[in-house]
């Protein structure tokens, strides 16, 4: 299977890759619906959404600052490496993430397509501006917006936020154009993200879904690989080389 993926991506010219909490997860950052979940002792609708913030700020930034300070200390693993690789095998190759953790660009990818914003941005509940002046912020005292005076929120997506118009417009114009469509590390269950993969399968692509646990998507892929992605990426790295002779 690996060759054949192999030889598909040579015959490529568009590739992307959406990639999900899954390829974090060889770094130590926990999924959010494993067994080592998050959201384990929380509903993940309990805590990211604007209700639960307006309704406990405090509790909610407790939560995203035990969040930051575990990403501050956890580093890509060769699952993100792997996918640096993927540039140089397309014309044109698109990074999407839901991730909030930054690590694709700590591992040197710079324009990739964040879904659901990052964790370590701080922007204001009430006119959103982002403050960067602000690193830490005391759940007990809540920094405030120097424009409105509004409370400072995580820079993420909530659940029954809009993402960030421009970016997942682009992210459908990609996945409808794609000729190869890799599906890393998700359980293809939040919306509107889980429809890229299917945009792209109706609209052509061949669509490679990596993960350890079957998904939704599972069914719809022309190739399933049932690996993670810090073992699965780096192999396929090896017999594009290897297809490419080189
Ligand atoms: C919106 C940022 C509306 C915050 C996140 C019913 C049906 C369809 C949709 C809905 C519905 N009810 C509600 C909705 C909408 C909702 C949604 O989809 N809910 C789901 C739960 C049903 N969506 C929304 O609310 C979105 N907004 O719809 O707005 C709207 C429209 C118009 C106008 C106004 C409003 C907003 C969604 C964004 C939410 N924010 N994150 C934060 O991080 O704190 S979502 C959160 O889940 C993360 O971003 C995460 O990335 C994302 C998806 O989860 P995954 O990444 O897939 O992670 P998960 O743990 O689920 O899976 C990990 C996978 O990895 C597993 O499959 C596992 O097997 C695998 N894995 C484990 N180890 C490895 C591995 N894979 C590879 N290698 C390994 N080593
Ligand atoms: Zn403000």
């Amino acid at each position: 299977m690996l060759k054949e993926v192999a030889r598909l991506i040579k015959k490529s010219k568009r590739g992307v890759v959406l990639t999900g909490a899954g390829i974090s997860a060889e770094s130590g950052v926990p999924t959010f619906r494993g067994q080592d979940g998050l959201w384990k002792q929380y509903r993940p609708e309990e805590l990211a959404t604007l209700n639960a913030f307006l309704a406990d700020p405090g509790l909610v930034w407790e939560w995203y600052n035990w969040r930051r300070e575990l990403i501050s200390q956890v580093k890509p693993n060769p699952g993100h490496y792997a996918l640096c690789e993927f540039r140089n095998w397309f014309e044109d190759f698109t990074l999407i993430t839901q991730n909030v953790d930054g690590l694709h660009r700590q591992a040197g990818l710079e324009d990739i397509l964040e879904l659901h914003g990052n964790i370590n941005l701080n922007i204001c509940v009430g006119c959103r501006r982002t403050d960067a002046s602000v690193t830490a912020i005391d759940p007990a005292d809540i920094a405030v917006c120097k424009h409105c005076g509004e409370k400072l929120r995580p820079g993420v997506v909530w659940f029954g936020e809009m993402l960030p118009q421009d970016v997942i417009r682009e992210s459908f114009k990609k996945a409808e154009s794609a000729d190869i469509f890799f599906s890393v590390g998700t359980s293809a269950l939040v919306h509107p993200a889980a429809a890229l993969p299917v945009a792209a399968k109706q609209n052509g692509a061949v669509l490679v879904e990596i993960n350890p646990d079957r998904t939704p998507l599972t069914a719809l892929a022309d190739y399933y690989f049932a690996a993670k992605s810090g073992e699965l990426l780096p192999q396929l790295v090896a017999a594009v080389k290897e297809e490419a002779g080189g």
